[in-house]
């Protein structure tokens, strides 16, 4: 009798833990005309791009999407629509264990600047894991990695100008 009951309290509490550890996504909101949830699947089947990074010596090759091409889903003006009120956003980049980057959205576009802002969910052809997180945004260009952010969970998009 009390094996039984414990057996379905057990299957009780596991089910909401199994549904709150689905596949890791980036929830992109704010103000974007079309909020998504990005998961590995979903940067799988969008335009891909490559960095790679040299860390003491060590190169590693991120690939992934262009974060303007993800705020581009989301429905921002990227390229020659970005001007006027849009450079006055910007994208809060936020990761699971609190860190978090700022962002212009002038910097990200590709027909603005050459800097380069790669979503990325792979390094040297495995998927991220662990301390990572299974996102990472990496800057490339960037001459220390302070902004390339792991485990990246969000990109929130904020409109200043009133
Ligand atoms: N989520 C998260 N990302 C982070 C950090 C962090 O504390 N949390 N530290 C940053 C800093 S200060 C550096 S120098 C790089 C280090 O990345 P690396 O381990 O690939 O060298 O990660 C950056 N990304
Ligand atoms: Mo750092």
């Amino acid at each position: 009798m009390l094996a039984a009951s414990m057996v379905v309290s057990l299957a009780v509490t596991a089910a909401p833990v199994a549904a709150q550890q689905g596949a890791p996504s980036i929830a992109v909101s704010g103000a974007v005309p079309t909020p998504l949830t990005l998961t590995a699947t979903d940067l799988a089947a969008m335009p891909r791009a490559s960095v790679t990074t040299t860390n003491n010596g060590i190169a590693t090759k991120y690939e992934g999407v262009w974060l303007a091409e993800v705020l581009r889903k989301a429905g921002l003006p990227i390229g020659n629509g970005l001007r006027g009120g849009s450079l006055s956003m910007y994208v809060l980049a936020a990761a699971s264990d609190g860190y978090q980057v700022l962002f212009s959205l002038g910097e990200l576009d590709p027909e603005i600047t050459d800097g380069q802002y790669l979503v990325a969910d792979a390094a040297d052809g495995k998927p991220l894991f662990g301390e990572m997180g299974a996102f990472r945004l990496v800057v490339p260009g960037d001459k220390r990695g302070a902004r390339s952010i792991r485990m990246l969970a969000s990109l929130t998009v904020v409109q200043t100008k009133r």
